[in-house]
């Protein structure tokens, strides 16, 4: 209760800030992507884990403008890059479930994206399969999102309990697959075997695949062996703030 009190003022006092974590191509070597991750400095806390403060965000309603203020930030920033000559990266941008259910999420989000001038198509979205509350909102939020000219990620593939059905009625565009699949993938022969079947799926399906939370060589040993296309992880960067990111560009295609 306390923590929600002060999330009310850390929009306004500038304590909110997001980070971007480098999405890599492994088949030509460069960041194609970043995920904006937010981050909230505490004035007397310290650091607080959005695992922590989006949790509270929703509960109180404060997702609404915290999430649009993350969206705009994030659109900004990458317009802000492009205009400074380096070259086009696309951002993706974590949907929560309160989002989802705000009314005019598309209205905001078009107008996030032409306050900031980027493209459409440098914008992803990231939704979980927990959100899949109701499938026929799902199926027509995501429609409308689509039509904006946005892509449609889903975060943490493979942890949810919902039906793989609602791959045939959303329009998707990659799975994002769990870290804890990748963690196991040279120990544990069930996880190397679900990401098998995540990559061969979303090859028939057509759908892009980033395997998140690589740590170890040997994950992307074998990743590379799979033909896995992108990947997210310690391994190659923790998020970074704007800066150190741009001092990396000459890695960015
Ligand atoms: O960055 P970190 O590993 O601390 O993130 C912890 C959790 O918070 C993750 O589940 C992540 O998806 C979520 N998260 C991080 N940034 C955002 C954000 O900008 N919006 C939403 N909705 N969730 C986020
Ligand atoms: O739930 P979501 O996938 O959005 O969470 C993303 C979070 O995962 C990031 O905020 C980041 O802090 C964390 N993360 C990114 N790469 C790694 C990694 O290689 N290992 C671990 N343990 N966490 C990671
Ligand atoms: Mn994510
Ligand atoms: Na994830």
């Amino acid at each position: 209760l306390m923590l929600e009190n002060d999330l009310h003022h850390a929009l306004d006092n500038q304590e909110l800030f997001v980070e971007y974590q480098p999405q890599i191509n492994l088949q030509t070597g460069y960041i194609t992507s970043v995920e904006a991750l937010v981050r909230w400095r505490h004035p007397e806390k310290g650091l607080i884990s959005p695992g922590v403060f989006i949790p509270i965000a929703e509960e109180s309603g404060l997702i609404i403008p915290i999430g649009q203020w993350i969206l705009e930030t994030a659109c900004k920033q990458v317009k802000q890059w492009q205009r400074a000559g380096l070259p086009s990266i696309k951002v993706a941008v974590n949907l929560s479930l309160g989002q989802l259910f705000q009314y005019d999420l598309v209205r905001m989000i078009q107008d996030v994206l032409q306050r900031t001038e980027l493209e459409s198509q440098y914008l992803q979205l990231e939704i979980t399969e927990s959100m899949t509350i109701n499938i026929d909102h799902m199926t027509t939020m995501l429609h409308q999102l689509k039509d904006l000219g946005v892509t449609i990620a889903v975060d943490d593939f493979g942890t949810g309990y919902s039906s793989l059905s609602y791959l045939k009625d959303f329009p998707i565009d990659c799975l994002k697959i769990d870290r804890s699949f990748i963690h196991r993938i040279q120990t544990d022969s069930t996880d190397k075997a679900l990401v098998d079947m995540i990559l061969s799926m979303a090859k028939h399906l057509r759908l892009k695949v980033v395997a998140e939370g690589i740590e170890e060589v040997e994950q992307l040993s074998y990743l590379i062996a799979s033909h896995c296309e992108t990947v997210q992880g310690y391994l190659f960067s923790k998020p970074l703030l704007p800066i150190f990111l741009q001092e990396n560009y000459d890695s960015i295609q």
